[in-house]
């Protein structure tokens, strides 16, 4: 059968963005006005990232976007047990650093930053919001147990691979990439694409421990 109909009268067709593969999903992480310069938990440089993050949407076959998501008086938040912003406390599922209050549900700060295109996104999932557990992981929660159901999402679509980018680097970003090499996936972190707190040497601890788990730190 001679080739004619659409692929010919479209003659640019080849030359336009290849096809993104369905099998890779972009893994945007708490892209969040309180982790932006003027925000609560604020992560130098946060909004820095914005723009170079929309512009790797296109290149991916699902954008998943997290969003850390607290009720007020999280128990991850120093004012909830009268301690000092970043200091540490023993929980029933191991340390647990102690957070301005950031992220607090339908709050502004908890909004997606103005500029991030959330309009692309396949799916957004919250993390945070059981009042005695933090979240960094978009997987699990700290207790390292208590699913998030990403895992179920990403497999039900047959991705295998993950990009990850996004706030912090050293936590949010870091206990998720590890979460998902751990569960089997393919996963690279965009180290230009990202932003620490980097407090008390967490971002070199983060990188290593993301190295070690097999995690692709570009
Ligand atoms: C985060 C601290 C507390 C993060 C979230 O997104 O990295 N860090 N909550
Ligand atoms: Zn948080």
């Amino acid at each position: 059968m001679p080739m004619h109909g659409l692929y010919q009268a479209l003659p640019e067709y080849h030359t336009c963005r290849k096809a993104p593969a369905m099998t890779h999903a972009l893994l945007v992480i708490d892209v969040q006005n309180d982790f932006c310069p003027g925000g609560a938990l604020a992560v130098t440089n946060g909004d820095g990232i914005v723009k170079g993050i929309n512009a790797l949407m296109p290149d991916f076959g699902a954008v998943i976007l997290t969003q850390d998501w607290h009720p007020a008086g999280h128990s991850s938040f120093a004012t909830s047990h009268d301690a000092d912003p970043m200091s540490v406390i023993q929980m029933p599922y191991g340390a647990q650093v102690l957070w301005p209050d950031h992220c607090i549900i339908g709050t502004h700060g908890a909004a997606f930053h103005s500029d991030l295109n959330i309009n692309a996104a396949d799916l957004i999932l919250r993390k945070g919001y059981n009042p005695k557990i933090d979240s960094y992981s978009a997987f699990f929660e700290n207790d390292q147990q208590t699913p998030t159901g990403l895992m179920g999402y990403l497999q039900t679509r047959g991705i295998d691979t993950l990009t990850l980018v996004g706030l912090a680097t050293d936590f949010c970003v870091n206990y998720s990439a590890v979460d998902a090499a751990k569960l089997g996936f393919n996963v690279t972190v965009r180290m230009d694409l990202c932003r620490a707190i980097d407090f008390d040497g967490s971002l070199d601890a983060a990188v290593e421990g993301m190295k070690a788990a097999g995690v692709d730190v570009g």
